[in-house]
């Protein structure tokens, strides 16, 4: 690693992603969190049949659950859970709530763990500790006093499956169907668009697939950071010589070259595998452009040489082929390279690989989804897979990263603001009662309404709802007017911090810790990425005597505020084997639910489209016809750059480990803006200025100041920044239509010297 002589906390680095400088950090966090011993017996149970399920990301075990295996932003989310620091009432009194806002997002977790409920006096403006019932009492007596649609559900992707759809359960019986979502800021465009084309809203491959592939395309995810156990099955592509295509706009070191900490020989040796076989570094927003390119090129493939699609799938499995082509064909090669920022013979090369291999996997995630056009991004990542029946056949398929550790559980169990029919009518027979039928607020529609005053109380189960979303200016003081808000978590973060009438905090247990109940110790159950079920237990004893688990939260809860419904929540408290007996009576494809997770590894549940069955309207799977090839609002000026907002080597989303950025050479510190040296030139910028970055959309004042820009190796037009400080530069208004998602990826800014005159 070389120092930058001009700009502190800036150095080059060279090596290979992984190796020992991965189990060097990993080191430093459990030596900074835990007792050592105990770091290391923890982290040897992550993802083992009898362990917990690791909270730090979605990707699946292999089958053979048996070697550990060593992943180093998994260990961070594990002791950054199972940390020794504590967040006493003491400790959180000695500060008036507005001393607290001071403290950055990284000061506030750093407290350590909560361990004692607590309430807002805004007398004293400090939090301090209540009696569990006392709070369950007075939230209920609130929620008595408002009306059902005045109250919203949020959910962040870590809570269980069992306390998921307790949740759910207990909103719905309440009243509501307001439930915004992590996922509405994340993969909402995968629900929504994979639906359209493939009949289907979760990805159709297995890890066994991985095995088989020829053909790998990785478009808009970073996996070196956010899905670390995917660089094994990465690495063993790599060695297979299975070509792996990265679209990518910035250059990310362990889609480089990445060496295995699990591989002893390239441990000692030093050395690294390849794993992109071709990097395409296109402009933020321009992958509708690389891949209508791609298609294109295909299209010609076939009618020049033939034998390049599979017209026998097409023919028998899928729908509007013809338009799909003709719209493709309709688009011009100049526009392709233009908006995709590459060139023509490029794109070809990738379509001759495409043509080439039997089976095709295309993984991706926030690149794609986050987006003005995220929904139709997914749908045509599903036309190119089409094109060569490559859903459906071992070795191929779409695969969507993902976020939190059981984000699509979560939906799974029903956390979602559009129930379907047959849900709710299962819901309602199980328990006795009318769920709502409405259409519920998801995330963007909640601040909206906790903005015009529609949404009087917000309850959070996890997450960090307003540093979250975009537009904090419009957030922060929302929050503040709502008659009520309650916040389950396990760390202190802003969000509990954004007091209104009435706020608390209820701590909860995490995924490490044990969870004994009235019929003994319990398991809770997630869901994968590639739709596996199993089960997690914890080890560890709670971090202190007066936190719950989640469940026991909801139940509680619920039973205050509903005492009438006839449910009988502390039942379901005590054992949660009758939770899941219940999620099997309304949910398909968990029959036998108990019985199943007893097996190592758990169950897979049906997914129709991997078995080419397409549960569409017109039966079949549906090509799109993407119009044009602009994702986001145009903005066709050379001033303007596209912003993409980035999570740093060092944090899980909101959650900052530390202010270094390893594999991009960002050390110390997060006030950067990342820039290609052609952009650099052009606006007459020097690596190392001080910048004001200010949004470029009309009717929209958003300024993020006094950023410094360093030069990287990424596509000229874009520029990166840190997530979340730069939401301040993300309107709410600026989304993708058909999923809600927020286009965070793709901001329009323009970018100028600190003090030069605007
Ligand atoms: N350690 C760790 N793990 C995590 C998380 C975490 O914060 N930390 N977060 C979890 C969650 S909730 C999620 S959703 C996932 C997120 O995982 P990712 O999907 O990897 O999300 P991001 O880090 O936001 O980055 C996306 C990548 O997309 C690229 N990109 C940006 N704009 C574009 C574009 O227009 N086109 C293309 N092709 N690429 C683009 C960026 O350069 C970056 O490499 O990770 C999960 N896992
Ligand atoms: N600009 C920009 N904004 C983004 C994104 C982006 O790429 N750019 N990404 C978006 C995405 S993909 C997502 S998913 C959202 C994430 O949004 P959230 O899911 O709301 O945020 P997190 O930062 O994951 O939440 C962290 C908090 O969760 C709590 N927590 C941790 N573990 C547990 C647990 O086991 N149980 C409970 N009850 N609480 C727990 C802790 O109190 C912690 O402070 O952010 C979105 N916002
Ligand atoms: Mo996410």
């Amino acid at each position: 690693m070389s120092e930058d002589k001009k700009v502190p906390g800036v150095k080059t680095y060279d090596a290979a992603a992984g190796g020992w400088g991965a189990l060097k950090a990993t080191a430093i966090t459990v030596r900074n969190e835990m007792d050592l011993l105990e770091g290391a017996t923890t982290l040897l149970r992550t993802n083992q049949p009898t362990g917990f399920d690791c909270p730090g990301c979605a990707w699946p075990d292999p089958d053979h659950k048996s070697t550990f295996q060593f992943c180093e932003n998994g260990a961070k989310a594990v002791t950054w859970e199972a940390t020794k620091k504590r967040a006493t009432p003491e400790l959180i009194g000695q500060h008036t709530v507005s001393e607290l806002l001071k403290m950055n997002d990284h000061e506030l977790e750093e407290l350590g763990r909560l361990t004692h409920p607590l309430v807002y006096n805004p007398e004293t403006d400090r939090y301090q500790p209540i009696d569990w019932q006392a709070a369950f009492d007075q939230i209920a007596a609130q929620l008595q006093a408002l009306s059902p649609e005045q109250v919203d559900f949020y959910t962040s992707g870590r809570a269980s499956n069992e306390a998921s759809f307790l949740y759910q359960l207990f909103a719905r019986a309440y009243g509501s169907n307001n439930f915004p979502d992590c996922s509405n800021m994340c993969h909402e465009c995968t629900s929504v668009g994979l639906p359209m084309s493939l009949g289907m809203g979760k990805g159709s491959v297995s890890l066994a697939d991985f095995d088989k592939a020829e053909l790998l395309l990785s478009i808009g995810h970073n996996p070196g950071t956010n899905h670390p156990r995917m660089m094994g099955t990465l690495h063993d592509m790599s060695k297979r010589n299975v070509p792996i295509v990265v679209l990518n706009p910035l250059k990310e070191r362990a889609l480089e070259r990445f060496t295995s900490p699990q591989e002893k020989l390239e441990m000692i040796t030093g050395r690294s595998v390849p794993i992109a076989s071709d990097y395409l570094m296109l402009r933020a927003g321009g992958d509708a452009a690389a891949i209508k390119g791609i298609i294109k090129a295909v299209l010609a493939l076939e009618d020049s040489r033939g034998g390049v699609l599979d017209k026998a799938f097409i023919a028998e499995h899928t729908h509007g082929f013809e338009a799909m082509a003709e719209n493709i064909r309709a688009t011009s090669w100049d526009d392709i390279e233009k908006i995709s920022g590459l060139s023509r013979a490029h794109l070809e090369t990738v379509a001759e690989l495409y043509a080439k291999s039997n089976a095709t996997i295309i993984s991706y995630g926030m690149g794609i989804t986050q987006h003005n056009r995220g929904t139709d991004n997914v749908r045509l990542l599903c036309d190119l897979l089409l094109l060569k029946g490559n859903i459906g056949k071992p070795g191929a398929g779409i695969c969507p990263l993902r976020g939190h550790s059981n984000v699509q559980g979560n939906r799974t169990m029903g956390i979602t603001e559009k129930p379907s029919a047959d849900f709710l009518a299962a819901l309602g027979k199980t328990f006795h009662f009318s769920p709502p039928s409405n259409h519920g607020r998801d995330a963007l529609g909640t601040l909206e309404a906790m903005v015009n005053g529609d949404c009087q109380a917000l309850i959070c189960l996890g997450g960090n709802f307003a540093v979250a979303l975009p537009d904090p200016e419009q957030c922060y003081p929302a929050m503040a007017k709502l008659a009520l808000t309650v916040h389950v978590g396990t760390k202190l973060n802003r969000s509990h911090l954004l007091v209104s009438k009435a706020s608390y905090i209820l701590p909860c247990r995490g995924r490490t810790e044990q969870d004994i109940q009235a019929s003994g110790p319990q398991a809770i159950t997630v869901e994968d990425s590639m739709s596996m079920v199993h089960a997690s237990v914890g080890k560890l004893a709670p971090a202190s005597p007066d936190i719950k688990s989640e469940v026991a939260i909801v139940a509680d809860l619920a039973a205050a505020t509903l005492p009438d419904s006839g449910i009988d929540w502390l039942g379901l408290r005590d054992d949660y084997h009758k939770i899941r007996d219940a999620i099997a009576q309304v949910i398909p494809g968990f029959e036998n639910f108990n019985e199943r997770i007893t097996h190592p590894g758990g169950f897979r549940l049906p997914l129709p489209h991997a078995d080419r069955v397409w549960k569409t309207p017109s039966g079949k799977a549906e090509f799109s016809c993407y119009k044009g090839l602009e994702e986001d609002a145009a903005t066709h000026n050379a001033s303007i750059l596209r912003l993409m907002t980035l999570r740093s080597h060092d944090q899980y989303n909101t959650t900052i480990y530390s202010y270094d950025d390893r594999y991009r050479g960002v050390f110390g510190r997060r006030d950067v803006l990342f820039m290609s040296p052609q952009d650099l030139a052009s606006h007459g910028l020097e690596h190392g200025d001080l910048v004001d970055v200010e949004t470029a959309l009309e009717g929209v004042t958003m300024r993020y100041p006094g950023l410094t820009v360093i030069s990287h190796d990424m596509a000229p037009g874009s520029v990166g920044a840190y997530y979340p400080e730069a939401n301040c530069l993300v309107p709410r208004s600026f989304y993708d239509a058909q999923s809600g998602v927020p286009s965070y990826k793709s901001v329009p800014v323009r970018v100028s010297k600190s003090g030069a005159a605007q």
